[in-house]
């Protein structure tokens, strides 16, 4: 692992109270020209980020433990990033690789290939968000299968556009008076070894979901399984052990094709590449997005070739897709990612952090469950002695983290648990001091 530099001082310092008098002032001025539809979880308006730390307009240095919602891998201003940028927008922003292609699509799609899992021949389309790589990646799978039904899980995040509202599994805030949703999409059970009944293992649980699919769509029926090996926005949630390889190999046997939604849990997060190595899983296609481009909007779906070459001519795309300048930046980011091996740094991340919090679990018993893999790192809050949800705590905890200068996301399908996506790049001593804030607000909250 080589030596990280940093361009602002890692380190918390609350100046102000949070958010501060110039944060209060752009509210004002927000609430009066944005829409009320979009929320920020944090009310404090960003001037500087780097590392570990993002500066906001009064001039707090806070601990940023969300990336901007697991983006920000490398940090928010990695100079190789920005240095390819800045090369980049020099020479030309856009020509549209539908009209003039260029190199920098070409050679993100050869990366692509060689870091995803599986030695088979492979294609790769390149899209702008998240939402829009899980759209694609059921489009190809509806045209080379020839079959309709879609197969999506309980906590499931796939995005908000029509298809991927109809995808994602919880209804406030993202799906409520927004439909008719996009029809055959089916929702089957995830393994969630918390909640589950006791011991039920990962093999036993893909069974129980692979019945009812076959009962209720028929595998005759279905073109696609989406999962996210890791499921972000439901409660980072790690199925056990044996769901997914099971599930993958049903899958393999009865043609569907077997899509692994890695927009969250991609690009080093989890302390692989992509969260479905650590079971040797190889998914048909995979998305990716947020990690992959330091920060620029790019996102990706990479195939088996067989598939996504079913696809005639003009059949895939979009006027930004793999911009020119979203792809230098991720070839950058790809580049400092191997540099600084981050993938390594992710399982240090997770050393530090669980050890700490598995303690604070075993002091705390409003902790119901710690979990995670990496740098993608969960605690799961329950009314103590039960696994009733406390959303009320959840909120109190990543309410006061905030006033002590830590950015703590929450999660969840029942809100109550705060999650941990630091960048990766994040120093030890500064991850320690978000520990400890978080460990004494969590022994005075609870
Ligand atoms: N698939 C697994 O996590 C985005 C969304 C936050 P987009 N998750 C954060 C919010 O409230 O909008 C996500 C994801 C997984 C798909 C997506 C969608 O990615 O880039 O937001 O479209």
């Amino acid at each position: 692992m080589s030596e990280i530099e940093y361009r602002l001082p890692q380190k918390r310092a609350i100046v102000t109270e949070l958010p501060g008098p110039a944060s209060r002032a752009l509210d004002a001025r927000r609430r009066a020209t944005v829409a009320a539809g979009v929320g920020s979880s944090v009310p404090v308006y960003a001037a500087d980020a780097d590392g570990g730390v993002l500066v906001d307009v009064d001039g707090n240095s806070l601990i940023d433990l969300g990336s901007g919602i697991a983006v920000t891998s490398v940090g928010a201003s990695d100079a190789a990033v920005a240095e390819a940028v800045r090369e980049q927008v020099g020479h030309f922003t856009h020509t549209c690789f539908m009209v003039t292609p260029y190199e920098g699509y070409v050679r993100v799609a050869e990366e692509l290939s060689a870091l995803t899992p599986g030695d088979h021949d492979k294609r790769t389309v390149l899209f702008n968000s998240g939402a829009e790589a899980v759209e694609n990646a059921v489009k190809v799978a509806r045209l080379a299968t020839g079959r309709d039904a879609i197969v999506a899980f309980d906590h499931a995040y796939h995005g908000r556009t029509n298809l991927t509202m109809a995808l994602t599994a919880k209804s406030m805030p993202y799906k409520t008076n927004f439909g008719p949703f996009a029809p055959e999409v089916y929702r089957m059970p995830m393994s969630y070894p918390y909640r589950d009944e006791a011991g039920l293992t990962g093999e036993q649980a893909a069974r129980r979901t692979i019945t009812q699919i076959e009962k209720q769509i028929g595998a005759d029926s279905v073109a696609a399984i989406i999962i996210e090996p890791i499921q972000g926005e439901g409660g980072f949630i790690v199925p056990a052990p044996g769901f997914l390889p099971t599930l993958a190999a049903w899958a393999k046997e009865n043609g569907v094709v077997f899509i692994a939604d890695e927009v969250q849990s991609g690009f080093a997060r989890t302390g692989t590449w992509f969260a479905c190595e650590d079971e040797g899983v190889v998914p048909d296609i995979i998305t990716m997005a947020k990690g992959i481009a330091g920060g620029l909007p790019l996102s990706a779906i990479t195939g088996r070739a067989d598939l996504l070459d079913k696809v005639h001519p003009g059949g895939l795309g979009g006027t930004y897709g793999g911009n020119p300048i979203a792809c230098a930046a991720a070839l950058a980011t790809i580049d400092t990612m191997r540099a600084l091996d981050l993938p390594a740094r992710a399982r240090h991340i997770e050393e530090l952090a669980m050890t700490r919090l598995r303690a604070l679990a075993a002091d705390v018993p409003a902790i119901g469950d710690v979990r995670g893999r990496g740098a993608m790192i969960a605690v799961e809050f329950v009314k103590p002695g039960t696994t009733e949800p406390d959303a009320e705590l959840t909120k109190t905890v990543s309410a006061k983290a905030l006033e002590q200068g830590v950015i703590l996301l929450t999660c969840g399908t029942y809100g109550n648990i705060v999650r941990l996506l630091p960048p990766l790049v994040i120093g030890d001593e500064l991850l320690s001091d978000a520990l400890s804030v978080i460990e004494d607000i969590v022994r005075t909250a609870a």
